[in-house]
């Protein structure tokens, strides 16, 4: 029966930023936005420094022009961290070279270019970030770009301040002549203490990857349709 039939789409998501702007904390809660106040705290108190890949990944239906489609988040989460610590420590370039022949990471759907309010060098940093992503070609026609402002909770974001850096975002994308409207480029801005914007964020992602991300079919479902076809 083809009502049967079930669509899938999967796409990854990857934050980029500096170290402590909370990529990590934003990660986890994007993935579980129902968390309960008590696991929140575990999660904002017990999340340290990353030195390896973190991978986050959660499935829902949405509902994409009237058809249910299993949407999956896949998150890759990097240490901010490029310059060597010790001699233990491993930079977000090492980590980086070890995966990067993962098929996830040549298209990415969703790039998130996190920043700290409270901390404006890391807000500098979003263009070295945005470098970096261009290199590895991780930017195509069917990525979001989305600026995230986060520890809200601490300061308001200045809204000037972002619409100015999504300008730039977009002057840069237009001078690397990337396939990318303005309309794909987006501002959030988040509190995980506070978990304001997190429902948002996860819900824009979800969306766009149910509607641009790669799309599959049950396989199961797929017999069915065969089956159907022979009657
Ligand atoms: N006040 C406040 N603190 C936050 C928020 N988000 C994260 N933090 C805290 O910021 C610190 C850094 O968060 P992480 O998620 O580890 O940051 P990261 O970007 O993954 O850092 P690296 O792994 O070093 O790259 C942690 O102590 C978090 O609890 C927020 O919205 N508000
Ligand atoms: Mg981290």
């Amino acid at each position: 029966m083809t009502d049967e039939i079930k669509y899938y789409a999967t796409g990854s998501v990857i934050p980029l930023g500096d170290g402590f702007t909370g990529k990590s904390v934003l990660s986890r809660l994007v993935v579980n936005p129902k968390i309960s106040d008590k696991e929140l705290n575990e999660v904002l108190l017990k999340t340290r420094k990353s030195y390896n890949i973190e991978l986050e990944f959660s499935s829902e239906e949405v509902i994409t022009y009237d058809q249910p489609i299993i949407t999956t988040l896949q998150l890759y989460v990097f240490p901010g961290q490029r310059q060597k610590i010790s001699d233990k420590s491993t930079t977000f370039d090492e980590i980086l070279n070890i995966f990067d022949c993962f098929p996830a990471l040549l298209k990415v759907s969703v790039l998130l270019l996190i920043y700290d309010v409270t901390k404006e060098h890391t807000l500098q940093s979003l263009e070295m970030w945005l470098r970096f992503a261009l290199v590895k070609d991780w930017i195509y026609k069917d990525t979001l770009i989305v600026l995230v402002s986060n520890k809200t909770d601490l300061e308001p974001a200045n809204d000037e301040t972002i619409k100015q850096v999504r300008d730039t975002i977009y002057s840069y994308i237009k001078d690397h002549k990337l396939p990318v409207s303005k309309e794909q480029i987006r501002t959030i801005k988040t509190s995980c203490v506070k978990m304001e914007g997190i429902e948002e964020l996860r819900k824009m992602s979800l969306e766009w990857i149910a509607e641009r991300g790669i799309r599959g079919v049950g396989i199961r479902d797929i017999e069915k349709l065969g089956e159907e076809e022979e009657e």
